[in-house]
């Protein structure tokens, strides 16, 4: 294997490596409200469900110091419904970070008194890749977003690897 089919080769591994970084997405969960007790019963299924989920992304609950909530994963919309607490709670540290590391369907409930039942709960559904077929429907976002940001990072991986092939 000659060195120029080498470092084309580790390029195409660099960019894979940068596409998965660019398109990776922190989400704060009820954006600036974050994980607290919420104004209405859906705010926080309305924040998720104008949201579209990747693996590879992250939910970050965040609470305020005076409020105490943790973050907690039922099984069932079932168990969502009905405010089911399940026997685990993962945290409930004021900043809790859950990885989306598998595509699916997962509920979230704060277990924490009636704060399920006054709203503290919602699901997603974590698709294989962004824009996978079943996204929620959501709107285009404008040019000027973050997917203006993923392309200038896209062409920028594309130019480096050319030149690296050049080179
Ligand atoms: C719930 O509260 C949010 C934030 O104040 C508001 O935007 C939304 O319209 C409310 N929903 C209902 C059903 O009242
Ligand atoms: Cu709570």
């Amino acid at each position: 294997m000659g060195p120029k089919l080498m470092s084309s080769i580790a390029s195409l591994f660099l960019l894979g490596a940068l596409l998965q970084v660019v398109s990776a997405v922190d989400h704060d969960v009820g954006g600036d409200f974050g994980w607290n007790l919420p104004p209405n019963t859906t705010f926080f299924s309305d924040w998720a469900s104008n949201k579209a989920f990747s693996v590879g992304d992250k939910l970050v609950f965040r609470s305020k110091a005076n409020e105490m909530h943790d973050v907690a994963e039922p099984n069932s919309e079932v168990d969502l419904d009905g405010c089911v607490k399940p026997g685990i709670v993962f945290s409930t540290s004021a900043v809790f970070s859950v990885a989306l590391d598998r595509p699916g369907r997962r509920y979230f409930i704060c277990t924490i008194g009636n704060h399920c039942n006054a709203g503290m709960k919602f699901d997603i559904d974590v698709l294989a890749q962004p824009g996978a077929p079943n996204s929620p429907l959501v709107p285009p976002p404008p040019p000027s977003s973050a997917s203006s940001l993923r392309f200038g990072a896209l062409l920028a991986a594309f130019s480096g690897l050319l030149l690296t092939i050049v080179a």
